[in-house]
């Protein structure tokens, strides 16, 4: 389609600002066609962007390699632009938008020199859902373009629900390296060095753009751009929930149903959650999304939850077919790969594959790997960040509503973190406030020691939204707590906090996790119903310890010690999130979560 033909105007005038500033050698508008795929794919594969992997092992695959520079989500540099600098908080970025969109525009101006601009209509949901938004991105990227196929409903029908009017999220993304006259791509990545890369947000005009990053959030402008931060202020400003969680269904052996989301920091296992296969016999986990929740009220009092997203864009690495089985089958076809290694027969490879390196490969970085199990030392041959983007519709384990419209009744909400000491396997918050508390104190120990954080600390990341909420983290949870004030809590979502990775003082995981966790899911799934056996305890409501069935090498007093109040513990928690994490937030650290930090206090000394 050209631009000529779009019938919405101001879209039709956004593209034509944007072909003047960016001016490319030519401008298509997707129709999200396989054909329309397909091209993309070739042009990458003509550009030695790309390889096509084993037609027998892998159909319709391809291993893309990124610059070194350009492997991950730069968070020093994505900006939340507000008016005010108040609005983003201090734990986002902040740059005046005026003063912003004055340096973007000059790096905008001719950057898709060289290149053709695509048109991106994409819907996040199902298209035409009422809880679904649609977004349009310009990118002058191929492999945008074929990711965003993977990852959003893109094209024509999109431009049909949009009509003439209606409202879009304009995004623009450009890699930022505009080629000379006469001069094409090289096979190698394009992307801007990390200086001039922008992952920029305006959220009072509801506008992204991103500039010289070509990688995963930077560049799908539908995920966590779009999907959440954009997305937080819309349901902030609308009485909704865009959070970043997945949403899994639970069927227990009678044949009820339940759906459950549950927000994770990174590396917690969100993707494996969300696949789970239970343990347990009779129970079925199926798999509404994987990364993102966007939650509405019904008339019914109820919150329904869609997967605003079409596709996994999961980490590589760890993912095996004991971790994640239902992953694996996801991308045996029609994936993308970024970053991961290349066998020698064209297959894909990378660390805790679950089977030792086949020979030689070609790293990441397109060199040759050998792998060399006695070098403790030895560089990974797939990235750390490296990812597979896959249809959800190809997972084995997709719930058949996974795309209804109308979203799943939500009963319960799940917050976790990787911590090995104090907080217990699962509990109960005893209300709403008290599992608002919960989410904001959501963290995970820091194993290595980075940069900044020494191991063995806990770094925060409240509700896993720390590096996605598009607006100042006070009023987020403000907004949490009157979602709470202003509905009938009976029919809110029963609150839970859980700890897959406590270890003992060997250093061990006490509890196998995995598909085991299923035996939490069942009395998760039980207290929604106000049934399962408990113990209501100063931090929470508690499984007692016969409650949930052990798995294999858990003993009864390992199970005693999962499910235990460690009063000094939690004295030591309380104190950590008065002096060092609430403080984080200012003045907009409502005062309810001030007062059940108090209340919890009070009952650990009583
Ligand atoms: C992701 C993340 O990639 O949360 O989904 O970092
Ligand atoms: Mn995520």
């Amino acid at each position: 389609m050209k631009v000529q033909e779009l019938k919405h105007a101001s879209l039709k005038k956004w593209v034509e600002d944007a072909v003047s500033l960016m001016t490319p050698d030519s401008v298509e508008v997707c129709d999200g066609s396989k054909a329309e795929y397909d091209r993309m794919i070739q042009f990458t594969l003509d550009a030695g962007l790309a390889t096509k992997l084993n037609e027998k092992i892998l159909p319709n695959s391809y291993l893309f390699r990124s610059d070194p520079s350009d492997v991950a989500r730069v968070e020093n540099r994505t900006y939340i632009a507000s008016k005010s600098k108040d609005d983003a908080g201090p734990t986002n970025n902040w740059i005046d938008p005026a003063e912003l969109k004055k340096n973007m525009t000059s790096l905008y101006k001719g950057s898709m020199k060289g290149r053709t601009m695509f048109v991106i209509p994409f819907s996040m949901g199902p298209v035409g859902s009422d809880i679904a938004k649609i977004g349009v991105e310009i990118t002058d990227s191929p492999y945008v373009v074929a990711n965003m196929h993977i990852m959003a409903r893109v094209g024509t029908k999109v431009l049909d629900v949009l009509g003439p009017d209606g409202f879009f999220v304009p995004c623009y993304h450009s890699v930022g390296k505009p080629l000379g006259a006469g001069e094409k791509d090289n096979g190698v990545w394009p992307c801007a060095p990390v200086d001039k890369k922008y992952i920029s947000h305006f959220p009072e005009t509801r506008e992204i753009w991103s500039y010289g990053s070509g990688y995963g959030g930077n560049a799908l402008l539908g995920k966590k751009c779009l999907a959440l931060r954009i997305a937080s202020v819309l349901a902030r400003d609308e009485g909704w929930l865009a959070e970043h969680m997945l949403i899994l269904k639970l069927t227990n052996p009678q044949g009820e149903v339940k759906y459950i989301t549950g927000a994770f920091p990174s590396a917690c296992g969100k993707t494996n959650l969300a696949m789970l296969i239970p343990t347990i016999p009779g129970w079925k986990v199926q798999t509404v999304g994987d990364d993102i929740a966007w939650m509405k009220f019904k008339e019914d009092g109820r919150l329904y939850a869609i997967n605003p997203e079409a596709g996994f864009f999961g980490v590589a690495p760890g993912t095996n077919n004991d971790s994640n089985k239902n992953a694996m089958d996801t991308i045996k076809s029609n994936t993308i790969y970024t970053n991961v290694a290349l066998t020698e027969d064209k297959n894909v490879w990378w660390e805790g594959i679950g089977y030792d390196a086949p020979g030689k490969l070609i790293d990441w970085n397109g060199n040759p790997w050998v792998q060399d199990k006695s070098n403790k030392d030895q560089k990974p041959a797939a990235h750390p960040n490296s990812r597979f983007t896959g249809p959800a519709k190809q997972c084995p384990a997709i719930a058949d509503e996974w795309e209804d419209p109308k979203g799943v009744p939500i009963s319960a909400f799940l917050f976790g973190g990787r911590r090995p000491k104090t907080i217990p396997l699962v509990n109960q918050a005893k209300s709403w406030i008290h599992g608002v508390f919960m989410g904001s104190i959501v963290g995970s120990e820091v194993t290595a020691a980075a940069l900044d954080v020494q191991a063995g600390t806990i770094r925060r990341d409240p509700f896993a939204m720390l590096p996605f909420c598009g607006y100042h983290m006070g009023d987020y949870f403000k907004h949490w707590i009157k979602l709470g004030q202003t509905h009938d809590e009976s029919k809110l979502p029963k609150i839970f906090f859980v700890n897959w990775f406590r270890k003992n003082d060997a250093g061990k995981f006490i509890w196998p996790g995995y598909g085991e966790n299923s035996r939490v899911l069942a009395w998760i799934f039980d207290r929604c119903d106000n049934k399962g056996k408990f113990v209501d305890t100063p931090i929470g409501i508690l499984p007692t310890p016969d409650a949930i069935e052990r798995p294999a090498g858990v003993s009864e007093a390992d199970m005693k010690e999962i499910l235990n109040v460690d009063i000094e513990g939690w004295k030591k928690e309380i104190a950590d999130v008065r002096q060092n994490h609430y403080p984080k937030f200012g003045d907009k650290l409502p005062k309810e979560l001030y007062s059940e930090l108090d209340a919890i206090e009070k009952r650990l000394n009583a």
